[in-house]
Order: C-alpha cells, then structure tokens, then sequence
C-alpha cells in the first residue's frame, strides 16, 4: 500500500524577516513560504513563487503578518527543584550573590531541592517552563543540568531535559554541566570531584543524553586547569564544548574554550581583548545573558564594541535559573540586550535566531530559507524592531513548529 505523504502547506502575504544574508532583516515584503514535512520547501516573494505547485497545498493568508524565524534560547538550566525566592529577599537585606554561594546558599540549595524531587515533579516544572518560553514562539530551548551533581542526579536531570523534547513541540538540545559547582561531599577536594564528573561523561552520551559540555570557570566555579580537564574528556568523546566564561572575574576561560575549538562562551562581562581575539579565531560565539546582569545588578557591560569590530558573532539568551536570572521571556532579553548591552535591534534579533543556532551547532535553523526546518513565528506587529522596543506585552499570535502549527491564533 501507498502512504500519502501528508498535504504541505502554502503560508502566503507574510511580511518576512528571514535573516536569509544580502539585506537587513533578510527583509521579505510580500513573501510566501510552502513547507512539506518539518522543511520549508521554498520561501520567496509571492511574484516569483513557483508555477507548478502540488494539488492538495493548504493554503493560509497571513494578510500581511510579521513573520521570524521561531525563536532559540540558546541557554537555560531550566532543571532543578524549588526557588531561590528568600535568597532573593536575603540579597536585598544586604548579602552579596558571592557571599551567599559561599556560605553554602547559593546554587547549593537548589541542589539539594534537585536532588529531592521525583523525576516527575522535576519534568512539570521543566515543562511549564518550557511552556511559557513557547508562548512567546521560541521552538529550540537548549537546556544545561548541574543542579544534580551526583552521576545519578545529573542523568536523571539530562534525562528530564530530553523526555521534554519528546513529549513537546519543541527542539531540546541538552548540556551536561556537572562542572557547575563543587557539591558538599566533595568540600576542599574539587579536583577529586572533577575526576568523578570526566567518569560520568561516557555514560550520558552512551545514553544519548548529551550534546554538549560545559563548566563555570570563575572565583565560585571551576579554575581554568579543571576546566581544561573537563574540556579534554569531552573532546576526547568527541563532544562540542561550551562555557560559563568571565561571569564574575576574568580567569582567561574564554581562551581556553577557544583552544577546545568551543560553541560559545556565555556571560562574558569581564572578558579581556585577548579572549575576544581568540573566540573570533575560532569562530565560537559569544552568548550574552542580560538577565543576570540585570537580576545580580552588575555593573560591568560585556565588550559588546570590541565584539562587533573583531566579527564575533553574538547571541542573546534567558540563562533562566532559580540564582541569577529567574526569567521566562527572551522578548525581554532582546529589550534588555539593547537597552543594557546597546545592541541593534538588528543585532538583538540575530542573537535569538541565527546566532543562537551557531551557539548550539545547528545549522538547519534560525533562518527562513530554501531546504532549512521550518520552524516561525506569526507575531501581531510590522517590524521586529516594535519587539526589541516594547517590553511586557503579548505580541505572538501563531506558532509552526517542523511544520505544524502548534499555537493558532
Ligand atoms: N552562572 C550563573 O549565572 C548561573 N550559573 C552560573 O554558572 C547561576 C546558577 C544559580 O545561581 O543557581
Ligand atoms: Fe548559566
């Protein structure tokens, strides 16, 4: 017997920003896009759209609506248990996020919360996470663990982060961050706690639960030799790496992650001329994450001038935690990475679509065009600059995700 193919679709009258590259925006005035599968078959203007198309197509009139690509957090440690809401009231009677972390607070608790919540209580909070990060049309969430730090813990939060990916409309790359930070039972013997965590890697790729690795290299994290450990045995296995680099202090992590050839290097706000010659050598991404800036009230910006001149490629994300950026909306960010980072609108954009998927190595996204998955976004607006510059409204109306339409309007 003969399957049928499923019908494809025709997406006709969209105002497009494609970041396809040659014009700003990769702007699209009257363009149509036809998917078949979870691939966009051809995007293009309504006047050159193909003559011969297949019988069957449904055909949908976006009357002229904004349409981007669906949007990508490219970091998130959106697994763990509890909150940190009396650290958070602690902080403003007067205690520092360090002081905190060092009296054994800090992310401490959160993995102690972690480690006590069923695999299932861990998932629906992950999944209403989840839910409310898609309501705002993001479709590729990448998602860390290091709130478990046990081999046992840090599976079961990989594990949680993958069953998401399965069960929701959504991409979920995950991260293994067992290299997050020292856990009680390893007090005064990080490196020993180091040799545990290389052991665990083969496992979790073996069970397919990574996709990458990463580490907090600063004062309250990792030092760069144990970094460089961790970075060795992932490469070693054949996996990317990424990292936590010059968040607090400039400890020279973004160097080394360029040597490993890293994705990105994430928070960067005491990052040296020196890290950002070598990211822009290796072509690794720099991952900004103004929520925590703005939640830890830092006060030092990332280089985002020196970034620009030396062509390293920026991405924009929640950093969603309990700790330092307890936030659920990357519309937000886009308004605070302009506003804080004075980033372009532009640029902002470009930080949660295309560069985002260069953050986390896939090539198949974050651009409207020819051949790549068809994943967008319908938003009630006419340019996507209106939503780097609102902040704290309800902008997107419809949300196709590989193809189907998840959220309708
Ligand atoms: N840097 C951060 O901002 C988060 N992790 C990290 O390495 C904070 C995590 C937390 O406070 O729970
Ligand atoms: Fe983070």
């Amino acid at each position: 017997m003969n399957i049928a193919a499923p019908p494809g679709t025709l997406w006709r009258h969209a105002r497009l920003a494609s970041f396809q590259p040659g014009v700003p925006w990769g702007w699209i005035e009257n363009a149509a896009l036809w998917i078949e599968g979870g691939t966009l078959r051809w995007v293009g203007p309504e006047s050159s759209l193909p003559r011969e198309l297949p019988p069957g197509l449904q055909e949908h009139d976006l009357q002229g609506a904004l349409v981007t690509p669906g949007l990508i957090d490219a970091h998130t440690h959106l697994v763990y248990g509890g909150d940190r809401a009396a650290e958070f009231e602690q902080r403003l009677l007067g205690a520092s996020y360090e002081d905190i972390a060092r009296a054994g607070g800090g992310i401490r608790s959160t993995v102690v919360a972690t480690r006590a919540a069923s695999d299932e209580t861990l998932f629906l909070a992950a999944a209403g996470r989840a839910s409310t990060l898609m309501d705002e049309g993001v479709t590729t969430l990448e998602i860390k663990s290091g709130y478990g730090l046990t081999q046992g813990d840090e599976a079961r939060c990989l594990a949680v982060a993958r069953r998401l990916g399965r069960e929701l409309p959504l991409t979920v790359r995950t991260t293994s961050l067992a290299a997050h930070a020292l856990p009680p039972e390893y007090t005064g013997r990080a490196d020993d706690y180091i040799d545990a965590a290389i052991t665990w890697l083969a496992g979790q790729q073996a069970a397919g639960l990574v996709d990458a690795v990463d580490a907090f290299c600063d004062t309250i994290g990792f030092t760069t030799a144990q970094t460089e450990r961790i970075f060795q045995a992932a490469r070693a296995l054949g996996l990317p790496v990424k990292l936590h680099a010059e968040q607090l202090s400039d400890q020279g992590g973004a160097a080394l992650a360029a040597r490993h050839g890293a994705l990105s290097c994430d928070h960067l706000e005491h990052l040296s001329p020196a890290g950002i010659a070598a990211m822009a050598q290796a072509g690794t991404v720099a991952v900004l994450l103004p929520g925590a800036y703005y939640f830890l009230r830092e006060t030092k910006l990332p280089p985002v001038p020196a970034l620009r001149e030396a062509g390293v490629p920026m991405a924009i994300a929640t950093d969603h935690n309990p700790g330092s950026s307890p936030c659920l909306s990357l519309l937000l960010m886009l308004n605070m990475a302009c506003t804080f980072f004075r980033l372009t609108p532009e640029e902002a954009w470009r930080g949660v679509t295309v560069n985002a998927a260069r953050a986390l190595g896939l090539p198949d996204r974050g651009v409207l065009a020819t051949g790549l998955r068809a994943d967008f976004a319908v938003w009630d607006a006419e340019h996507p600059r209106e939503l780097a510059y609102r902040f704290g409204h309800r902008p997107c109306r419809r949300v196709v995700q590989a193809g189907r339409e998840i959220i309708h309007p």
